[in-house]
């Protein structure tokens, strides 16, 4: 019964999504109780995979077959209404659908032997799951969903998910439903009178030091914990807030005020822009009377937040810091200025961007040369820097547009001569340079043809790694540490693309390219996994339940046992974070909290590796329905 409570205390915190009409179903109760064959798993000799958040009507439909040896000839696959078990469509009469994969040989990428099941001509609503006998035992997929809108829910919960990974504030129950906590990081010596602490060399997760080097008190409150720790760093926050900006532009006019039922919600401005802001205004704070930013901000983890009574530490300024500060408040200027939700907020971060943009003037950067590489800044506990001619580019493409004034443009232009294209995704922060510039309005049109082209270049050499030139429908350069964020930066790729094309043919192709990353991350992968957390009240059977998290992760910790796994007195860790994935090959992962098993490379989840997928699932949750 308690998982039942469970469930409808979920539907509590994801329910004012308030759908309606185009909801697409959700799991019922009865999912788990189903009378059909046994479930797969990734034992099984054949394994069909299938995107557990579903495919759209009249959407190409491939699901992924995967043997542990080669594939018998005489397989027969059955669709099967959910609810009634009852087959719907057959292999057998459908004998084209299933396609060997490099004719029945052995994918190299995953070791499995792979046919695509392409049930693309089906375009029947509803719920389904795949049967098929695997080695004498009859085995059913994962269920899915066929739906005309079937991303929307699931990729708002993306979003959604940071409003839970807030820093220093309160969680209602109305917002966070089971996932709520009380005020946090609030009080005594916390983030709203922090100190300058100096740094003591210890890794960047740990606390600054113990030597306060400056208490004058300083309001730090704001942004999003960085990933499983509650760290702060300003590098990440600028490329996570920056991200996220260009995730809300893409799908700027499709959304709405109360899309994500956050505290701002009801306010006139669009929920996305809110969450964003959350950001903004804590790198409006994180800056002394010069406009010089800090480089960490050290909150210690613990469950539940509030229950943590350490003082927050400051690192000292960095120079690097400060023009990442720059770029973050010159883009939110321009993002907040052309919304017209408040326009006096939008001067504000200009103003802001401004006075960190001017001190980089006056005191060029690197602030304290380190004396084994004078082109960088010595070390004073800043990690995650960002690069600085990257950044000094982007704020001067955002002043380029706000402005018009010829000397940001030559700076942008200074800075494109330097770059020459990469890998699908992997350009940090060009694409938002590339973003701004394009619609600034005296652009250099050939150099905005050139930045076009970049973005195209890197979206047709993601085309080639999908369909069926791949065994799993898609491709990255390799499955590192955090690979997650790396499909969503490559998926984003054909987004980008598609904004960027008048051609309807082009479009779909990059869409449905991008598409099959969103298939992956919902569950169409090596390991059968819905990389995003407890999304079963959104229909994903298998997606993660145990995230390496300082809140709703900490091993061993009694208040955190909750949170982790799923059963009796089990509520999850709060829905939709993508959790890093696989690393080092397609199917290395760790599931559990195990200390000897580094968890935290495999299932920790990161507001970087959250913020580029919501360039991909963000999109398709607005606009997958228009595709
Ligand atoms: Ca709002």
């Amino acid at each position: 019964m308690k998982s039942v409570v469970a469930l409808g205390a979920l539907f509590l915190g994801l329910g004012s999504f308030g759908l309606a009409a185009e909801t697409p179903p959700k799991a019922p109760a009865s999912d788990s109780q189903n009378q059909g064959p046994a479930v797969v798993k990734k034992t099984s000799p054949v394994r069909v995979w299938a995107d557990q958040i579903g495919y759209r009507t009249k959407g190409p439909k491939m699901l992924v077959v995967a043997g542990t040896a080669e594939l018998p000839k005489d397989l027969v696959f059955e669709l099967c209404d959910a609810k009634t078990n009852a087959a719907v469509w057959s292999s057998k009469d459908n004998a084209n659908a299933v396609l060997p994969f490099k004719n029945g040989q052995k994918d190299g990428e995953s070791g499995d032997f792979i046919a695509h099941l392409d049930l693309s001509a089906f375009q029947k609503p509803g719920r389904y799951y795949v049967a098929y006998d695997a080695g004498g035992q009859k085995t059913r997929s994962f269920m899915f969903n066929i739906a005309d809108d079937v991303y929307r829910e699931a990729g708002l919960a993306a979003w959604k998910a940071f409003y839970y990974q807030r820093a220093d504030c309160e969680k209602p129950e109305k917002y966070a439903g089971v996932w709520n906590h009380g005020p946090a990081f609030l009080g005594p010596n916390q983030a709203k009178e922090a100190k300058i602490y100096k740094w003591n060399g210890h890794p960047h997760f740990e606390p600054v030091g113990k030597d306060i080097l400056d208490d004058t008190p300083r309001d730090v409150r704001g942004a999003w914990w960085d990933a499983g720790d509650f760290n702060k760093y300003t590098g990440n926050t600028v490329r996570c807030h920056n991200d996220l900006l260009l995730a809300y532009l893409l799908v700027a006019t499709s959304t709405k005020d109360k899309d994500l039922n956050i505290p701002e919600s009801g306010n006139g401005a669009a929920d996305l822009l809110d969450e964003v802001r959350y950001g903004t205004e804590y790198l409006i704070r994180i800056c002394d009377k010069d406009g010089a930013a800090f480089g960490k901000v050290h909150e210690q983890g613990g469950c539940p937040p509030d229950a943590v009574k350490n003082p927050v530490q400051i690192t000292e300024i960095s120079g690097a810091a400060t023009m990442a500060r720059a770029a973050a408040l010159a883009l939110a200027a321009v993002v907040w200025k052309e919304s017209k939700f408040d326009d006096a907020f939008a001067k504000k971060c200009q103003d802001e961007a401004k006075r960190s943009w001017d001190l980089m003037v006056q005191k060029p950067y690197p602030w304290t040369p380190d004396a084994k590489d004078p082109k960088k800044e010595a070390y004073t506990g800043y990690w995650f820097a960002l690069d600085h001619n990257q950044m000094r580019a982007t704020a001067a493409a955002c002043f380029f547009r706000l402005t018009g004034e010829s000397a940001y443009d030559q700076i942008v232009k200074d800075y494109w001569a330097t770059v020459k294209s990469g890998a699908p995704g992997e350009q940090g922060e060009v694409y938002t340079l590339i973003w701004m510039y394009m619609n600034a309005p005296k652009a250099d049109p050939a150099i905005v043809t050139a930045m076009k082209k970049l973005i195209t270049d890197q979206a047709d050499q993601m085309v080639q790694w999908t369909g069926e030139n791949k065994g799993y429908g898609m491709g990255i350069r390799g499955f590192w540490w955090g690979s997650n964020a790396l499909i969503g930066r490559t998926g984003a790729m054909g987004v980008m693309a598609a904004e960027l094309t008048s051609d309807p043919a082009a479009k779909k192709k990059y869409l449905e390219a991008s598409e099959q990353y969103v298939h992956y991350l919902f569950g169409r992968n090596a390991l059968g996994k819905c990389w995003l957390t407890n999304l079963k009240s959104l229909g994903a059977e298998n997606s993660i339940m145990v995230m390496f998290h300082s809140w709703v992760g900490k091993d061993g910790d009694k208040a955190s046992l909750k949170y982790i796994g799923e059963g009796p007195d089990k509520i999850g860790p709060f829905p939709g974070m993508i959790v890093g994935g696989p690393n080092g090959n397609m199917k290395r992962y760790v599931e559990g909290l195990n200390w000897t098993q580094s968890p935290w490379e495999f299932n920790e989840p990161d507001i970087t590796y959250q913020s580029p997928c919501l360039q991909l699932l963000g999109y398709f949750a607005y606009k997958g329905k228009d595709m």
